[in-house]
Parts: structure tokens; C-alpha cells; sequence
């Protein structure tokens, strides 16, 4: 809640513009009971002659009308002061939220699951503000009626003083034994819509896939049991609160009833006038409808602590991967080293992924990884832009610990391909441009004939301008890839990672897209990540990875004569091609 306090102050002003002006319609409010009773007692039931008490009735009417126009700007005056709050509040807090989690590493979104952040940043923050609004009016205005209705009903008659003190302590303990309840219900509830959006975000992104393995009445009655999951729950908590309304009302109906009989009983005594017991039955009724909006009050809180614990738990999380003390390193040459490199995903049972690696690879130098599937290949690349941090020993880039420079400049400098294309909708150079926003048209068009993307985008209608679908739907494997690897070239990065992304090209596009980058990008370092022997040939080193360690290293020639891995994985694979 702390910092919902913070992220109200900036807007002060409106916070308290709210109350204010709530404080004038419940003053209205409070008037017109008295004002009811002296329109019975002086006009209606007066002792004048009749057209006077008629002129009184039209005259104290027109007061009323006057009071409730006065208390109705001031109502519309503060829920526009608390919407305005809430709402910026709200637009604030989702602002930086959603900030914190473009920052925060892999292993820390994978922690909260895209569903729950998803959650967190919609339907918990309106929760908030929700809250906001709420309770800038109703705590001033239950707080008033309360303390007034009190003060105006016993100065009518202290005996009345007899029915709050039976009828407050009673309607208190049923809205704390019910709120005390529900209250932990609603955490619960957030964390059941975590599931469902989990559920409706894993399958509309991946809808392709679930329609090729006809699952959809499976994951059909996975959404159907989350989503049940959640109405239970949503039931119990509504369950508790159907029957704290009516209990309230009944107890309130009894009061009514005991301010009629102690009125009744005092109008007989001549102790009291008939206008006053009807203006006493008025303000017991404000008097427990404030004890009745407290119960709402309490529900809003309770699920409004629940979101705010878990928009904070977001806020809170320090990105475990943050920028390096030498702000002024520069990555100028792209040496990559890794020394004694051991890696193992947090919660993978500490096992290691990569175990003692030592490799370099030299400016403008291209070297391959080779290696079975899950032996790790990706997992090494993703220590190079900082995807992950390593565990043990150290990653170099020109001599600096890559844990040294600023993100931004690391990342700036290094290209990277992913084994999966991401594209997304816009059209072909706005894709491309993800490179280097600024990029002048020729720049683009370079990028994408190193690419070997050039001669399959001009054959579009609309050439470079073509709409691409949402993640790239309308291209080809073998486009996706050529389109993604034509952006990581536009960025001209000093190291160039590929990984498996010339898997879906023929032989020779791959060895024409190898030309060019030797011809075009001499100085860069490129390390390529294969699972074809044909695709590695040409790389000036190459290691074979196997089971998370380097078992070999060299040239094609060098590793023929020297690595038995290397060897049976190259007759393997000449038998499948017929040679
Ligand atoms: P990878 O490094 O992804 O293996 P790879 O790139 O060599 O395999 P492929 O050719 O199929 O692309 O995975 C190595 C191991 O690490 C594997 O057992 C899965 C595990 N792993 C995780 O636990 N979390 C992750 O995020 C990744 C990428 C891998
Ligand atoms: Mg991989």
C-alpha cells in the first residue's frame, strides 16, 4: 500500500479536491431531514391558516430543491476530482510496471509466467484504482454521515441514543466476521486469473500449433477448468458477501422500527413533534447505511491490498542482469573469449548445462558450433549478449567482462539471430528497421541482399512496403529467417550470432548468404551455430560441442583427422545426402 501512497502524491490537488467537495453534498444531505420536519410540523400539520402554511410548504421546498442542487454539484464535482486521480494513478503505475518488466532477465519473467504479469498489469492496477476513486469519496462522506446522522439524531432526542447502542455493536461484528472471511479469497481470486490468462495467451499465440495437433477440445477443457477454477472461487467470496447486505438490511428495518415506537411513545408524551420522528427515521438510515458502504468499503480494501501486494512484488524486483560499473567501455573489435565457463538454468536442478568452456574466436573470424540437439548450443550464445549470466568463470568481449559494460551498448553491438524468427505485423523494412530505426532505404536494401532477402521481397506486389502478418505468418520458414538475419546485418554489430538460422535454406542460398557475409562483413565476428556439417565447412574454426564441454576444436580439415564425434557426424550425414 506504501506505494499506491507514492504514486497518489504527484496528484494532491485532486486528492483532496475529491473530499472536499464530498463534504458539501453530505452537508446537503444532513440539512434536509430537518428541513423535511419543519415542512410537516410548520406546513404541513401548522396551526396558521391555510394558505399560509401552503406558502411554507412552497418556501421551505424551494430551499430543499436549492440544497439538493448545491449537493449535487458538489457529488458530480468529487467523483470527476477522484476519477481523474485514479485514473492517472492508475496510468502512472501500469507505465512503470510495464517498464520494469521490459527490464527484468529471462529466469525473472519466466518466474512470473507471461499470464500473471499480463493480469498484474490490467486487472490488478484497476482493481487500484478502482480503490482510489472509491475510497477518496466514500471515507469522507461515511465518516460524515456517520458522525453527523448521530449528532443531528440525538440532539432530536437522546433517547434514540438506545437503539444505536444495540443496533451499531450488531450490524460491526456481522461486516468484521464476514469481511474477515472473504478477505483472503481475494488474492486467490487474482491468482486464478493468472491461470486463465496464462491459459488464453499460451493458445492464442499458439494457435497453429494447437490446431495441427487437433487440441483444441483439449485445451478447450484446459481454459474450462481454469475458468471453473475461478468462478468457484469468485462464488465462495460472492457467496459471503450476498448475505452480508440482506442481514444488514433486516437489522436495519428493526431500527427503523424502534425510532418509530420511541418516537411514537415521546409524540404522545408531547416530548417530541411528528416532523422530528420522521427526520430521525431519516438519519438512523444514513446512520447504517454508513456501517453498511464500510462492508463495501472493506471488500475494496482487502482485494485492493491483495492487487497492490502483487503490483508491488513486480516493482520491487531488482533485474538480476543490470549494467556494469565501466560506462565507457566500448565494444570496438568483437573478440570473444570464454574462460571456464559453467552454466546451469536456475531451477534445472543446478545440474550444468555447460561445464569448463574455453573458446575464441578472433575479430572478423567466423566461427561454427556443431553439436547434437540439447547439448547446449543456444544456451552458450545466450551468455554472449547477456541473455543469461554465466555461474562460473568469466565471458570477455575485447578483454571486458561482458558484465562490465552497459546493457544497452553490449546489446548494441552484438547481433543476434534466434533459432526461432520473431517477426512482427508492419511491413518488410519496417521489420528490418527493428535493426536501426533510422536507416536510409539504400541501407535497407544492402542488409537484405547480404541477407540473401532482396530478390524474394522484390517479388511482392509491394516490394519492401508489403504488409507482413502478425509474427510473420504470411512468409516462409526460409523468408522469416532470411528477413531476421537481414535485421541483425542492419544493426551492424561488431559479433554476429546464428543460431540454426539458415536451417530452413537450401545448400546454396546458404552458401551464397556465407559469401556475402565474408565479403561484406570482414571485420565482424560471426559465430554460427549449425546442425548441418555442409553449413560449418566453411567457418575458419569449429567446435564441436557435446554433452555442455568443447570436444573439439579446429578447422574441417584438422577436425577430420583429429575428432572421432566430428568424423562420424560427417560420414552420417554424407550417407543421408547419397554421397
Ligand atoms: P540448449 O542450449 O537450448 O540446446 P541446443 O541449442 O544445443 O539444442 P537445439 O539444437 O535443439 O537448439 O539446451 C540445453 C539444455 O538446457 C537442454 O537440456 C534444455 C535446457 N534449457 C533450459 O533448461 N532452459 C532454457 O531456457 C533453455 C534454452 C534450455
Ligand atoms: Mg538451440
Amino acid at each position: 500500500m506504501k506505494k499506491v501512497i507514492k504514486y497518489l502524491r504527484p496528484y494532491w490537488v485532486f486528492a483532496l479536491l475529491c473530499p472536499l467537495a464530498m463534504i458539501l453534498e453530505v452537508a446537503m444531505d444532513l440539512v434536509q431531514p430537518q428541513l423535511m420536519s419543519d415542512i410537516i410540523n410548520n406546513g404541513i400539520l401548522g396551526s396558521g391558516p391555510m394558505d399560509e402554511n401552503l406558502a411554507y410548504v412552497v418556501k421551505t421546498g424551494l430551499f430543499m430543491l436549492m440544497y439538493s442542487l448545491i449537493g449535487c454539484a458538489g457529488g458530480i464535482a468529487s467523483a470527476a476530482f477522484g476519477t481523474v486521480t485514479a485514473q492517472k494513478l492508475g496510468n502512472d503505475m501500469r507505465k512503470d510496471t510495464f517498464n520494469k518488466v521490459m527490464h527484468l532477465s529471462f529466469q525473472q519473467t519466466d518466474k512470473f509466467t507471461t499470464g500473471s504479469l499480463v493480469t498484474r498489469l490490467t486487472n490488478d492496477i484497476t482493481q487500484i484504482q478502482q480503490f482510489v476513486a472509491m475510497s477518496l469519496r466514500m471515507f469522507v462522506r461515511t465518516g460524515m454521515q456517520f458522525i453527523g446522522g448521530i449528532a443531528c439524531l440525538l440532539m432530536l432526542n437522546v433517547n434514540f441514543g438506545l437503539v444505536i447502542a444495540v443496533s451499531l455493536p450488531v450490524q460491526l461484528a456481522v461486516v468484521t466476521l464476514i469481511m474477515r472471511r472473504a478477505a483472503p479469497l481475494f488474492g486467490i481470486v487474482q491468482d486464478k486469473l493468472d491461470k486463465v490468462n496464462s491459459v488464453v495467451q499460451e493458445n492464442v499465440t499458439g494457435a497453429r500449433v494447437v490446431k495441427a495437433f487437433t487440441r483444441e477440445e483439449y485445451e478447450i477443457d484446459r481454459f474450462d477448468r481454469a475458468n471453473t477454477d475461478l468462478m468457484t472461487t469468485n462464488l465462495r467470496v460472492q457467496r459471503l458477501i450476498a448475505i452480508l447486505n440482506p442481514i444488514l438490511m433486516v437489522v436495519m428495518n428493526a431500527s427503523v422500527i424502534a425510532i418509530i415506537l420511541i418516537g411514537g411513545l415521546q409524540v404522545e408524551a408531547r416530548a417530541m413533534d411528528v416532523g422530528s420522528v420522521m427526520a430521525a427515521v431519516t438519519y438512523i438510515t444514513q446512520i447504517l447505511m454508513s456501517v453498511m458502504m464500510v462492508g463495501m468499503m472493506f471488500q475494496q480494501v482487502s482485494r485492493a491490498m491483495a492487487s497492490a501486494k502483487r503490483v508491488e512484488e513486480v516493482l520491487d524486483t531488482q533485474p538480476v542482469i543490470a549494467d556494469g560499473d565501466s560506462a565507457d567501455s566500448e565494444i570496438t573489435e568483437g573478440r570473444v573469449e570464454f574462460k571456464n565457463v559453467s552454466f546451469s538454468y536456475p531451477g534445472f536442478g543446478g545440474k550444468p548445462v555447460l561445464k569448463s568452456i574455453n573458446l575464441t574466436a578472433e575479430p572478423g573470424q567466423m566461427i561454427a558450433v556443431l553439436g547434437s540437439t540439447g547439448c547446449g548450443k543456444t544456451s552458450l550464445v545466450n551468455l554472449i549478449p547477456r541473455f543469461y549470466d554465466c555461474t562460473e568463470g568469466e565471458v570477455l568481449i575485447d578483454g571486458v567482462n561482458v558484465k562490465d559494460y552497459e546493457i544497452d551498448k553490449l546489446r548494441g553491438k552484438v547481433g543476434v539471430v534466434l533459432q526461432k524468427s520473431e517477426l512482427f505485423s508492419g511491413t518488410v523494412s519496417e521489420n528490418i528497421r527493428w535493426g536501426d530505426d533510422g536507416a536510409p532505404d539504400d541501407e535497407v536494401h544492402r542488409a537484405a541482399e547480404i541477407a540473401q532477402a532482396d530478390s524474394f521481397i522484390q517479388g511482392f506486389n509491394e516490394g519492401y512496403d508489403t504488409m507482413i502478418s502478425e509474427k510473420g505468418a504470411s512468409l516462409s520458414g526460409g523468408q522469416k529467417q532470411r528477413m531476421s538475419i537481414a535485421r541483425a546485418i542492419l544493426k551492424k554489430p561488431k559479433i554476429l550470432i546464428f543460431d540454426d538460422s539458415t536451417s530452413a535454406l537450401d545448400l546454396s542460398t546458404e552458401a551464397k548468404l556465407h559469401a556475402a557475409l565474408r565479403e561484406n562483413l570482414k571485420d565482424v565476428t560471426v559465430i554460427m551455430i549449425a546442425q548441418r556439417i555442409a553449413s560449418v565447412m566453411r567457418a575458419d574454426k569449429i567446435a564441436v560441442i557435446d554433452n555442455g564441454t568443447i570436444c573439439a576444436f579446429g578447422t574441417h580439415a584438422e577436425l577430420m583427422e583429429t575428432s572421432d564425434v566430428y568424423r562420424d557426424i560427417y560420414y552420417s550425414q554424407m550417407k543421408e545426402e547419397g554421397v
